[in-house]
């Protein structure tokens, strides 16, 4: 790995998340996602990581990005939403990664239907954050930035 892709995070976002602020803001609230991507922007510089932002609502789409990360990444931030519950292939293309791995939900997932509770990807997940709203993403670069100074 280069000096360059050691500050290098890869934030994640799953299927629907660009419709954030649009619809249903009684549950995801009233940020959109070009504003997270501009708030992790800003905690990136502040923090001395470079933030690749990106958001696909197709499952392959995001295990091929998991599979290039592992050798252009320090870490990855993902918010998998719906996929969480599902995606098996998501999940085994985390751990290949063997990266740090946060998990993000906008929303507080146990406080929701029980589907929502179970999430696949906690599996390979360094840490999960779930209910503080967007904050969620600049906690989990905050915790990149410390533990990869360590
Ligand atoms: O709270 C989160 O961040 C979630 O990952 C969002 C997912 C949901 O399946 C997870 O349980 C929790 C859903 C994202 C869909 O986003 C929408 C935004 C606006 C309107 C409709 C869906």
């Amino acid at each position: 790995m280069t000096k360059a892709s050691m500050s290098h995070i890869l934030i994640l976002n799953g299927p629907n998340l660009n419709l954030l602020g649009v619809r249903e803001p009684h549950i995801y609230g009233h940020t959109t996602l070009a504003q997270i991507e501009a708030q992790c922007r800003e905690a990136g510089q502040r923090l001395g990581l470079e933030v690749d932002f990106r958001q696909s609502n197709s499952e392959g789409q995001l295990v091929d990005w998991i599979h290039e990360a592992r050798t252009t990444m320090a870490g990855i931030v993902i918010n998998p939403a719906a996929y969480s519950f599902t995606s098996i292939a998501i999940l085994d293309a985390l751990k290949a990664s063997q990266l740090p791995i946060v998990e993000v939900h906008i929303s507080n997932i146990h406080r929701r239907e029980e589907m929502y509770h179970k999430s696949y990807v906690s599996l390979a997940a360094t840490g999960v954050i779930c209910g503080l709203g967007p904050l969620g993403y600049e906690a989990a670069l905050l915790f990149l930035a410390k533990h990869l100074a360590k």
